[in-house]
């Protein structure tokens, strides 16, 4: 998979270079190339925003930047490319969201700061790419940076390959629908508090059962609003 990532602070994204996404580049499986939007600038200061048209507070990014940077990553793209716009007007982003973009050949992460950019840059991409407009939840960051850098974080972990026990990708909170159940390890006792003894049963079909009503019980009771009806 190949990523690129449009940003006015590249230094944001050294954190990738160390994890599991730091993992699947050192190996090859991704890709990952961070441009800075300001290299597509031609003036001594390099702008990269302006006032709002209309009026109103903050300002927007100016679409020239936009459209050259964009011009030069999708200029040598050789396969279908999702560009995503993160952006707290977009639509939810969930684990549904991050397997269908797992799927795509080539991500471009489009990271927008002040109040948004011009939107014609998002209009005039659709006409050559598929584009995603993507919120992390219902609150505001600065910038799309750190909810781009969530949304990779998410998806890599689903290329093929790059986690190293597939299982450990099914039996986790969201991927069925339910959160996660409660995990233990040893020692069975520490200060005061005890493993639930079903754990310790060797019992494998009453384990299950355990843990599947915990999660019926933790997602019923913290995150009702996952459950059917
Ligand atoms: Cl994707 N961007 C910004 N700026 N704020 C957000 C967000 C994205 N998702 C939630 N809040």
């Amino acid at each position: 998979m190949r990523i690129d990532i449009l940003t006015i602070f590249p230094e944001f994204f050294s954190v990738l270079d160390v994890s599991l996404v730091g993992k699947a580049r050192a190996s090859g499986l991704i890709a990952l190339s961070v441009h800075d939007l300001r290299d597509f600038t031609h003036d001594r200061h390099r702008t990269v925003d302006d006032t709002p048209y209309g009026g109103g507070a903050g300002m927007v990014m100016k679409p020239e930047p936009w459209g050259e940077a964009l011009d030069s990553i999708l200029a040598d793209a050789v396969v279908e490319t999702t560009v995503v716009f993160p952006s707290p007007a977009g639509e939810r982003f969930t684990q549904a969201t991050a397997r269908e973009l797992a799927l795509s050949p080539h991500l471009v992460f489009g990271c927008g700061r002040y109040e948004g950019i011009d939107q014609r840059v998002i209009d005039h991409t659709r006409t050559r790419a598929n584009v995603r407009e993507i919120s992390l939840g219902d609150y505001v960051l600065n910038g799309g940076e750190v909810a781009a850098m969530a949304m990779i974080e998410a998806i890599g972990r689903l290329v093929p390959g790059m986690v190293g026990n597939p299982e450990s990708l099914t039996e986790e909170s969201h991927e069925d629908g339910l959160l996660e159940y409660p995990s233990y390890t040893k020692p069975s006792a520490w200060r005061g508090l005890e493993v639930p003894p079903v754990l310790l049963s060797g019992n494998h079909a009453k384990i299950a059962q355990w843990r599947h009503a915990q999660q019926v019980e933790r997602t019923e009771r913290v995150r009702p609003d996952l459950l059917p009806g």
